[in-house]
């Protein structure tokens, strides 16, 4: 026997990715439904690459009741309006969206870092994802600071197109076409050109200067790792059109050397070091993207604090950072409290 799952959002590039994931890893589902705004009912989406075809339903008429999951990819505003009602129906809610993530009821939750923490969800039967740049980052983290505490982490992102949604991938490729046959570049999802140029900005500004993504990425790895880690971020959109790479840099309490790091990041779940110091001897987006794991490269101590560490992080952001993550939540949900069968 398996469940009852709904994708909410599943013509959007993390909707979709989810329903791919669904289908990759066998999760057991009895039926799933492919739910999007009135604009898309009645549109076909395929499982995956399976050649299997189901029709949007109508989100603002569909009934949550009776079924299990749902996996919601549908942006805050109609998860506001949605999301509530599912759950109230019985269905629980796995939220792609940032509404409910620093929400103390709703459990934040990357299941290689704090599976335990799902155990909360009863409060309002939601279940939290992070932001991408989040999730990838505290999967590279966890490991280390279980070894040696981490004290302080200072991190740059280097950030895909594609978490700005199929617009920004649009633009990207559209810029890059235009700059070749010598047409106007226009800019609309991104605030300047993005074709062959990087921004120092995502989301809204905040009121010290740092932007949202910032904020999230500050707040989110500190309900999901430790509130006593000092994070500081810089997040920047870069001319790629899936993966996010991050380059870290983690003071720690007790000593670590970059050989302790490699062995441990080696063996830890969810986690591929690729780390040959040679030239290629790294991951990059582009290797990347299409695959589940948060590639680790280019661990190395950093001479100027003690007890410091450098690495450089790759994720498929619709994957881990999304969609996969999303996954796994069901997954552990299932293992722990929806059991089947
Ligand atoms: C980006 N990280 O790359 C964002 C997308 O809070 O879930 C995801 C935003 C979020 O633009």
């Amino acid at each position: 026997m398996g469940y009852r799952v709904a994708v909410v959002g599943a013509t959007g590039n993390v909707g979709r990715e989810m329903l791919a994931i669904l289908a990759e890893r066998e999760f057991p589902m009895d039926e799933v439904a492919a739910v999007a705004s009135s604009r898309s009912t009645g549109a076909e989406v395929e499982i995956g690459d399976s050649g299997k075809m189901v029709k949007c339903k109508n989100l603002e008429h569909f009934d949550f009741s009776g079924w299990d999951i749902a996996l919601f990819a549908c942006g805050s505003a109609a998860t506001k309006t949605y999301a509530p009602k599912a759950a109230a129906a019985g269905c629980v809610v796995i939220d792609n969206s940032s509404l409910y993530r620093m929400d103390p009821d709703v459990p934040l939750i990357v299941p290689e870092v704090n599976p335990d923490d799902i155990d909360g969800y009863t409060k309002r039967n939601i279940i939290a994802n992070p932001n991408c740049s989040t999730a990838q980052m505290v999967v590279a983290l966890k490991p280390l600071h279980d070894a040696a505490k981490i004290k302080r982490v200072v991190v740059s992102t280097y950030q895909s197109v594609s978490g700005a949604g199929k617009s920004g991938m649009d633009e990207l490729f559209e810029q890059s076409r235009a700059i070749f046959v010598g047409d106007q570049v226009e800019a609309r999802t991104f605030t300047k050109q993005i074709a062959f140029n990087v921004i120092p900005h995502i989301d809204v500004f905040m009121d010290d200067g740092s932007t949202k993504e910032e904020w999230k990425m500050v707040v989110e790895t500190k309900k999901i790792l430790d509130p006593k880690v000092k994070v500081s971020v810089t997040c920047v959109r870069v001319p790629v059109f899936v993966g996010h790479s991050e380059a870290i840099t983690i003071e720690f309490e007790n000593e670590i050397t970059a050989a302790q790091a490699q062995d441990i990041l080696r063996e830890a779940p969810g986690i591929m070091l690729v780390d040959k110091r040679e030239d290629g001897g790294y991951v990059t987006p582009v290797e990347a993207a299409g695959d589940g794991a948060t590639y680790i490269s280019r661990v190395r101590e950093d001479s100027t604090v003690d007890n410091g560490l450098i690495l450089w992080c790759v994720s498929d952001n619709l994957r881990k950072g999304a969609a996969l993550n999303a996954v796994q939540i069901a997954e552990l949900l299932g293992r722990r409290h929806l059991q089947k069968g």
